[in-house]
């Protein structure tokens, strides 16, 4: 039986990827924050769906920013394949803690690299790098695009992106960095704005929201469905040679058109309810992302399989839905 270890599993990714690690028959342990209000919402249910299978679920306490708690658990653990997909994830709020994100995000990672190293261990290491590292340099966006960051969390992650390169060609690490790009699913976090738009939907037509305040709503992202991501990952710690992708859909979409796709669903018109605030706009944007994923599709047989247009009604109807499970 093979052992991974996750962090972040409580997060989108990580609640997905447990997931399909615990019906491959891994097992599978999760580094978890301790919190003053319960924060594991989204794995919750595999107690439920699935009890056998949870019997090889194990959390464990830590946090990236404690490197003895890196050292110890993959000391105590010993595992197969780590992902390493805890970050302080949000981009705005990267401006306002670019020194807790520099800390979680990018030196985290190399907690963790140094820990799987003292314990002289042949671990795979994924890391969640992301399409927030090309920021200013025009799509479409592949493996040998020019960095260029616009934030804090941009910049923390490009600098995690290199030190896993770096354990590889230094140390021969079995290390690879998955440039992924957006991707989003019921289970995503209710201040990005995919979901901060659907849940609005459902809540407009239920009557209990007036309107949606939105930053700017020109830029491009290229949005993809979290479950489809998560098997890449797993997919690129199996493959012969350690070698860095990038996972996208290969469609551009603006925040306006994703606007209409989710108000259109329930005969709604977005021009209606959505209105403009600068308080949601960043210091600096990233106007345009759109990933070219053609070495996944060629060398991992991956391919984006929800296009932006099915995910916007897949998330519309399950915020509806789970308007209607917490009203009654
Ligand atoms: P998410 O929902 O925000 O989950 C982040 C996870 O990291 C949560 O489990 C969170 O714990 C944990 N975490 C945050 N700070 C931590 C710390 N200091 N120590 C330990 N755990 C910590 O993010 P996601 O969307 O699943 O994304 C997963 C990873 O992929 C992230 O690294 C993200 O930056 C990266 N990424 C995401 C996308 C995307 O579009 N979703 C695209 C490219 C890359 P709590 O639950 O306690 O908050
Ligand atoms: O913003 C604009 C905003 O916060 C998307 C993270 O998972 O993907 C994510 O980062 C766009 C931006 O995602 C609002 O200015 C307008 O142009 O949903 P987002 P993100 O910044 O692309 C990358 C790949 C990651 O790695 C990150 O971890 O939407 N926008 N109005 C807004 N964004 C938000 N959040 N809220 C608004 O009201």
């Amino acid at each position: 039986m093979k052992r991974a270890f996750i962090t972040g599993i409580t997060g989108q990714d990580g609640s997905y990827l447990a997931e399909l690690l615990l019906s491959k028959g891994y097992d599978v342990h999760g580094l978890v924050r301790r919190s003053s209000s319960f924060n594991r919402g989204r794995i919750d249910p595999i107690w439920q769906n699935d009890p056998v299978a949870a019997e090889r679920l194990h959390l464990h306490y830590g946090d990236m920013t404690d490197g003895v708690s890196l050292v110890n658990l993959i000391r105590e653990i010993r595992p197969d394949e780590v992902y390493n997909l805890a970050a302080q994830s949000h981009v705005k709020v990267s401006f306002e803690m670019p020194e807790y994100t520099a800390s979680a995000d990018g030196i985290g990672t190399i907690r963790l690299l140094e820990a799987i190293r003292a314990a002289k261990l042949e671990t795979k290491f994924y890391q969640a790098s992301t399409s927030e590292m090309f920021g200013a340099t025009p799509p479409p966006q592949n493996e040998d695009t020019k960095f260029y960051p616009r934030s804090p969390y941009g910049a923390a992650k490009l600098y995690a992106h290199w030190v896993t390169v770096n354990y590889r060609e230094a140390y021969d690490m079995f290390t690879v960095s998955g440039i992924l790009f957006n991707h989003e699913s019921p289970r995503r976090g209710e201040t990005f704005v995919t979901r901060k738009i659907t849940r609005a939907v459902a809540r407009i037509q239920a009557g209990t929201q007036k309107d949606l305040v939105l930053g700017n709503i020109d830029s491009i992202r290229d949005w993809g469905y979290a479950k489809e991501y998560v098997e890449g990952m797993w997919r690129m710690l199996q493959h012969d040679e350690p070698t860095d992708f990038v996972l996208a859909t290969g469609t551009g979409t603006t925040v306006r058109e994703f606007c209409e796709l989710a108000f259109s669903h329930v005969g709604l018109d977005w021009r209606d309810y959505v209105t403009h605030d600068e308080r949601y706009e960043r210091p600096t944007e990233v106007d345009a992302l759109l990933g070219d994923p053609s070495k996944a599709n060629d060398l991992l047989g991956w391919k984006a399989a929800t296009g932006t247009a099915e995910l916007a009604r897949l998330m519309v109807d399950a915020d509806i839905a789970l308007l209607g499970s917490s009203d009654s």
